[in-house]
């Protein structure tokens, strides 16, 4: 078992300078206590930045020595780098855009620039401690390019991203100048984590847009891996906040605070000073509630805290003056000798402050305009011991997924805040008890260790996956032991794809006709009398019997339909029938005319629906349509529907290449068995190989074959320095 390593921009560590002297103080953070049972072991580490800047050589090695003892490695960065990495490109840049600000999001260069160097010495450090066969988990926003700087220096080694701030829709994230490039950079990771499924489906929809990188089920193939893309909804520690909630000191600021409150209700904002967290829109609501319900003044009072954050950033320096303002405005207007509408705290408190508020709190107003999750509303469900308690929860939270007891609201809209404001304070206390007991059955079993441990076993779960159908690329080693047992067998049966695999794919038939050189290396193949060649593919049979008809070889068409041996007739691997095809022709045709680019393929005994030419997106939303349509119709047809890249296929059921290719194993038996095909209906073929076959996939993408070559013209210099042939093209 390899060392895990954590990385994420911040270490969960922070470090002050007083009077010259160094002091640390470790991070209590959710994210540092799940991932406290992983870094802490053994050799595993956590690297990151130590949340100060330092110049001076010796203060640095101060610092890494320091640090190490707590299985922690610094990355140093600059202040220049501070600036423009951080503050600039992850906060100006990508988090605005992230969060559908993106009239705020900055596009420039040399922020851009940054980004890069950082991720890279980031990836740099990493180097200095990682080996094949360890992991790495990479953390958020600021790091998206860091999994593929990883990937291309250790191309084996596993590595999981999780991002902890929303996906942006297709639509948003196509803004960003660089977003190919960052899309590139999350997919060197085996596995990319999000909150939400729709955080998940947002970057489905962007890798496919974008990069051409369409999934299945949420899997991406990769060159020579894939990248599964899943969501995680992230926890907290539960026991951490029910504990301290029920402790003695708690329990003492809890009366304390009440004495200073009042017995009025009171109702807890908790944020980081930020525009996403949607706090000028709450105060608005708030003091429409006032306005609407007068009964309520003297008798409810916020308890706002906002804790201080990137107030160097000027977007953030004016929405603290705006919070500043209109707190002031609204004291100013209700506020009574004997009563403050607001109770505003611009900075942090200790946890056992925070859980006596959490406890006082009769309701909790969480109303972020977007959130990746959200861990606030999930710790005041935490802190409630006596479940007594109302959450009011924006539909734009991650957590709201999950919350379904909550009340949940639409942050714009102010009328709907105003109502819930309002249900929430009346809310009978069995009402309340009911939801509370729910929320907090969930969220203590979805905690923080759940979703660490969910996350890193998912990830090994791919590795071993991805082990398994890694194919080998085809070196001189491997070409050296396929040639010798050639040379010594004898008797041979050779099974060739023909588009994609002897051919470059093109729609255009004279383009995929064979050459020359094609035809050259055939025929010498076929002039050995110990081998038995056999062309198997998706064509129709007229097409390549016209190409290829004139050498000595066999012919598996339609994917198995139709069989030819030699220069005997064709023949049907049973007795099929076309008469669905009637049925399902006018249906395909309807798709046709709905569908602008796409096209009908038609065979003796299928029918193939082609969209490589149709707007991206389109065409899958359409195949969905169509095969959900096909399968319904098709139920008692006996046929089978297939998803291709970019066909529909529809055929009779049991037939495939597969099959075809072991009745010939049957019927001819040889000591050197080889397969070489490029998509997914070659590994029907592939599969029903004997185990001492010799399996060639023409691509990288993850296959049942042994081996793995680029593209046609590697299978034909192959082929000919099999048969000694010094003809073809380098
Ligand atoms: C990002 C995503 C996602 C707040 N005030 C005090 C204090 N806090 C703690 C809270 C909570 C944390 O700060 C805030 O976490 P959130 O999840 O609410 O928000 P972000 O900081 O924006 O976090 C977010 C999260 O990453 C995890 O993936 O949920 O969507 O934006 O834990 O308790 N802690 C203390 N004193 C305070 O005054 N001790």
């Amino acid at each position: 078992m390899g060392k895990t390593i954590i990385v994420s921009n911040r270490l969960p560590v922070n470090i002050t300078k007083k009077e010259g002297q160094l002091l640390y103080k470790s991070s209590a953070g959710g994210l540092a206590t799940g991932l406290g049972s992983i870094y802490k072991e053994g050799d595993n580490v956590w690297i990151g930045w130590p949340g100060l800047s330092i110049k001076k050589e010796k203060e640095k090695q101060t610092v890494t020595a320091e640090l190490k003892k707590e299985n922690m490695q610094p990355v140093f960065l600059s202040k220049a780098e501070i600036r423009d990495f951080y503050e600039g490109f992850s906060n100006g840049t990508l988090w605005p855009n992230f969060h559908y600000f993106n009239q705020y999001a900055i596009y420039e260069q040399d922020l851009w620039e940054s980004y890069k160097t950082v991720n890279y010495k980031f990836c740099l450090e990493i180097l200095k401690v990682a080996e094949e066969g360890d992991t790495i988990w990479v953390h958020d926003y600021q790091l998206l390019l860091l999994p593929e700087m990883l990937r291309e220096k250790l191309p084996n080694i596993s590595i999981g991203f999780f991002q902890h701030i929303p996906f942006p829709s297709y639509e948003v994230f196509r803004l960003l100048p660089w977003r190919k490039e960052i899309l590139f950079g999350m997919l060197g990771a085996d596995l990319v984590g999000f909150h939400t499924y729709d955080d998940m489906r947002h970057f489905l929809s962007s890798a496919s847009r974008l990069i051409g990188k369409s999934n299945s089920q949420g899997q991406i193939p990769m060159d020579n891996r894939y990248v599964v893309v899943d969501s995680f909804p992230m926890g907290i520690d539960y026991d951490k906040y029910a504990e301290s909630a029920a402790s003695e000191e708690a329990l003492e600021r809890e009366t304390k605070y009440r004495t200073g409150l009042g017995d009025h209700k009171i109702i807890i904002c908790i944020d980081r000073l930020d525009y996403s967290k949607g706090i000028p829109q709450r105060l608005e609501a708030f003091e429409l509630f006032l306005q609407k319900y007068p009964e309520y003044k003297e008798n409810v009072s916020i308890l706002m805290i906002v804790v201080p954050s990137r107030d160097q950033v000027e977007k953030y320096k004016e929405l603290k003056e705006e919070i500043d303002e209109l707190v002031g405005r609204i004291n100013g207007r209700f506020g009574r000798i004997t009563w403050t509408p607001i109770y505003y705290f611009y900075r942090s408190f200790p946890l056992k402050a925070l859980s006596a508020f959490y406890k006082i709190a009769d309701v909790a107003l969480v109303t972020p305009m977007r959130d990746g999750m959200n861990l606030v509303c999930k710790e005041y469900i935490a802190s409630k011991i006596d479940k007594k308690g109302v959450l009011i929860l924006s539909e734009m939270a991650g957590a709201s997924k999950e919350l379904s007891d909550a009340i949940l609201i639409n942050p714009n809209d102010i009328n709907e805040v105003v109502s819930a404001i309002h249900q929430a304070l009346n809310m009978p206390e069995e009402e309340q008890i009911r939801h509370m007991t729910i929320m907090q059955q969930s969220i203590k079993k979805y905690n923080i260790h759940h979703w660490v441990n969910l996350f890193m076993d998912r990830l090994n779960e791919i590795k071993g996956k991805q082990k398994s159908l890694a194919t080998k690329k085809l070196d001189k080693e491997s070409f050296q032991m396929i040639k010798n047992r050639y040379d010594k067998a004898q008797k041979r049966l050779i099974y060739l794809d023909y588009d994609g695999t002897l051919t470059p794919f093109s729609d255009e038939p004279q383009k995929a006709a064979p050459g020359d050189e094609l035809l050259e290396i055939l025929q010498q193949l076929t002039a050995d009398p110990l081998n038995r060649i056999v062309i198997i593919s998706g064509r129709d049979r007229h097409t390549l019997e016209n190409w290829l008809g004139h050498l000595d070889v066999d012919f598996i068409c339609e994917h198995g339909v139709w069989l030819k041996e030699k220069t005997n007739s064709w023949n049907m691997i049973e007795k099929l029938t076309d008469h669905w095809k009637q049925e399902i022709l006018p249906i395909l045709e309807l798709y046709v005319s709905r569908t602008p680019g796409s096209l009908i393929e038609t065979k003796d005994y299928s029918l193939v629906w082609h969209y490589r030419k149709v707007e991206t997106g389109l065409g899958e939303l359409r195949t969905r349509e169509l095969s959900s349509h096909l399968k319904y119709i098709s139920a008692n047809m006996n046929l089978q529907v297939l998803e291709g890249d970019m066909v529909v296929e529809i055929k009779n059921s049991g037939v495939n290449k597969g099959r075809a290719a072991t009745a010939w194993l049957e019927k001819f038996p040889a000591d050197f068995v080889m397969a070489l095909g490029d998509d997914w209906t070659d590994e029907d073929t592939f599969k029903a190989m004997p185990d001492n076959a010799i399996t060639v996939k023409v691509g990288s993408s993850s296959s049942a074959a042994r081996f793995n070559v680029v593209s046609y013209k590697e299978v034909r210099k192959f082929l000919s320095q099999i048969v000694e042939l010094n003809t073809v093209s380098q």
